[in-house]
């Protein structure tokens, strides 16, 4: 009989979705998998039930149900020969993500165990590395920058008009090597499509974009491009909100903008 159960145990652990990383189903029943029964009758399985608020890959406290009657004989609210702690008190009050049953603080996580306030620990998306969560750009991730909004002011630094006789500038953005179309004689551009580099987007690694690229605000003119406004942006969180910067330059108002 012993053999069967670790026959079972080992079986168990080749089986992808034998066990969920920190399934932390706190409302019993459904949680423990792998080892044995649920159910809030109590064990059936080898194992020991996870009865109530079992959870934990390596199954619940046992079963606290009126008696297991698995092929192992689980007998009624049985401990759980390899059952964990039970439950999720692992994991209460965790900041950081929960694996096992315990808590993984921020620093103990790595790229493939991730999550924050109690979550399960999950590996980051393709183009995220985890800091606070899955919160950081990926060195190796490739990530076009989209310019939606750009604000600049009536005048440049030397109190004139951008264009003459009093004409208002024709703003675009750029950064890096690529720039977005522009907009005539306005001081407020909302692209429909404001991709860097346009239709042959620019792509920057995410250990570029953490290093630092240039954006450009020019005013496009007949002879020579005026410069708006340059600035450093440091992407360190990505953010799918997007991003906003504040003035900089003689005549850059406010940048909107995302990654994607
Ligand atoms: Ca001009
Ligand atoms: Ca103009």
């Amino acid at each position: 009989m012993k053999t069967v159960i670790l026959t079972t145990f080992a079986s168990c652990l080749l089986l992808a979705g034998c066990f969920q990383l920190g399934d932390d189903d706190s409302s019993g029943g459904s949680g423990g998998g792998g080892f044995g029964g649920t159910g809030a009758a109590g064990g059936a399985g080898g194992f020991g039930g996870s009865g109530a608020g079992g959870s934990g890959a390596m199954g619940g406290a046992g079963g606290t149900g009126a008696g297991g009657t698995g092929a192992m004989g689980g007998a009624g609210g049985g401990s759980g020969a390899m059952g964990g702690s039970g439950g999720t008190d692992g994991c209460a009050g965790c900041e950081g993500c929960c694996y096992n049953n315990t808590c993984l603080e921020w620093y103990e996580q790595s790229d493939n165990a991730c999550g924050i306030n109690g979550a399960a620990c999950l590996p980051c998306p393709n183009h995220l590395s985890c800091g606070y969560g899955c919160d950081q750009l990926a060195d190796n991730a490739q990530f076009e920058i989209v310019i939606d909004h750009l604000r600049v002011s009536t005048r440049n630094g030397a109190g004139e008009a951008w264009d003459a006789f009093g004409g208002a500038p024709d703003p675009f953005v750029c950064v890096g090597s690529g720039c977005t179309t522009y907009f005539e004689d306005t001081f407020t551009c909302n692209w429909s499509d404001g991709t860097i580099g346009g239709s042959s987007p620019v792509r920057f690694s995410g250990y570029d974009l953490k290093r630092g690229v240039v954006m450009e605000v020019w005013d496009k003119d007949v002879s020579s491009n005026d410069l708006m406004g340059r600035t450093t942006l440091y992407f360190s969180e990505y953010s799918s909100f997007g991003y906003a910067t504040g003035p900089f330059g003689a005549g850059v108002l406010e940048v909107e903008f995302r990654l994607r």
